[in-house]
């Protein structure tokens, strides 16, 4: 398997820490923005080649290293719904990021980003609410609201003072070991 990517991307971030927790065999390919684009329709990493397999999508990959490895993820509902929230909140987030960055466009300047920051702070209320591991490990969509929160503060896009339970999740989270060897590095 060969797995393209960034040391900086969350969604390639919880693929790393799938490969792993699994132990399984990847070599781990880093890809700029010019590769993406010609290795993915959806010109985003990461990517994931096993074989005949390409998988575009954070998710799918998930899926598929956890059924190589013969475990689940993301059977229940709550999971999902937790899991899912936290892309929306992602998403948004890789927005708000990339239109400072590149158009030089904050949320002031944009009816649309402005929606996009409310977004993500009414997401994190909901998200502090959703919290429950007090111990490891964390389920799957608790894992993706640690990568998510730890590269937003790498970011700086917001602060953790108002959303006490999702700073505790991050506390717990860096607790692990794989989780620590993963962190986002420029
Ligand atoms: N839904 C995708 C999102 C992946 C994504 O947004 N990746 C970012 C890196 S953090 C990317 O490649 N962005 C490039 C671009 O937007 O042009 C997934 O879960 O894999």
């Amino acid at each position: 398997m060969e797995l393209y990517g960034s040391y900086t991307s969350p969604f390639v971030r919880h693929c790393r820490i799938a490969l792993l927790q699994t132990e399984l065999e990847c070599q781990f390919i880093e890809t700029d923005a010019a590769q993406s684009a010609l290795l993915s329709p959806t010109k985003k990493v990461p990517i994931l080649i096993d074989c005949d397999l390409k998988l575009t999508d954070s998710t799918s990959i998930l899926t598929h290293i956890y059924e190589v490895a013969g475990e689940e993820f993301l059977t229940d509902v709550e999971e999902v719904e937790l899991y899912n929230m936290t892309n929306t909140l992602l998403d948004s987030s890789v927005n708000l990021l990339m239109l400072a960055k590149f158009d030089n466009i904050t949320p002031e300047q944009s009816v649309y980003l402005t929606r996009q920051k409310q977004r993500i702070e009414t997401g994190l209320e909901a998200i502090n609410n959703k919290i429950i591991s007090q111990s490891l490990p964390l389920s799957n969509a608790e894992m993706r609201v640690a990568i998510f929160i730890d590269w937003a503060l790498f970011r700086d896009l917001f602060s953790l003072t108002d959303y006490p339970y999702i700073q505790k999740l991050l506390d717990l989270a860096n607790t692990d070991p794989i989780f620590n060897a993963t962190a986002p590095q420029d």
